[in-house]
């Protein structure tokens, strides 16, 4: 999260179109910790202490610190220019949840992927999920210090992914560099949007 004050609650009069962006992942891949990061505003959160019924469902290797989870969205909003402000709406990770993702999407115009290559194979069913519902996204690598390095290639193979999805890595954690995964998701959505039939057809 940026700096917090009222002086950063009031959008500038100069911006003229605020774009819907879904934040989705596998469980404990960092979502809630991207959209506290990157949002100008006092991020809304859900995160409730993990139960009973998380024990041998919901595999938290790696995540030592993890003690929450979200339970309904995360919300945060970023100013990317002058003109064009983000909202971004973070989905829970707990497949119990998934359920929800369909009515945080409605109006979205992008998804940004996290995945955590330490636990590759549970982005597999997410990506699939949004390759149904015909959502644009992008994925970004959230790296961890004991993530494996995997080549851009490699990934792309492994998550099926088509070769214009974009793949970035970022740390969740860091300003900067979640803004920078967003900026690739609504440069791409925006290129995508700009073919229009005739020619991609
Ligand atoms: N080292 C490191 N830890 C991270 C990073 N991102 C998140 N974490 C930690 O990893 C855990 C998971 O982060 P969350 O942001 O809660 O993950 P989430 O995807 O929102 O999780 P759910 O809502 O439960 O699906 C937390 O304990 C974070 O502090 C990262 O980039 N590096
Ligand atoms: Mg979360």
């Amino acid at each position: 999260m940026v700096s917090v004050g009222s002086a950063d609650r009031y959008l500038p009069d100069t911006v003229q179109q605020a774009v819907k962006i879904l934040v989705v992942g596998a469980f404990g891949v960092g979502k809630t910790t991207l959209v506290g990061s990157v949002s100008e505003i006092e991020p809304l959160r859900t995160e409730e202490v993990m139960t009973q019924a998380s024990i041998g469902v919901d595999d938290l290797a790696g995540m030592s610190t993890k003690t929450t989870t979200t339970v309904a969205m995360d919300f945060g909003r970023i100013t990317l220019n002058s003109r064009l402000v983000l909202y971004l709406f973070g989905t829970p990770g707990q497949r119990r949840f998934w359920d929800l993702w369909e009515g945080l999407a409605e109006g979205a115009l992008g998804v940004l992927v996290i995945v955590d290559t330490r636990r590759l194979e549970d982005s597999f069913d997410v990506v699939e999920q949004l390759e149904l519902r015909g959502l644009p996204f992008a994925v970004a690598v959230n790296q961890f210090p004991d993530s494996e390095w995997y080549g851009a290639d490699e990934l792309r193979g492994a998550l099926d992914l088509l070769p214009a999805t974009p793949v970035v890595v970022c740390d969740a954690r860091e300003h900067a560099s979640s803004v920078d995964a967003l900026i690739s998701l609504v440069e791409y959505v925006s290129a995508s949007s700009l073919r229009t039939p005739e020619t991609t057809s």
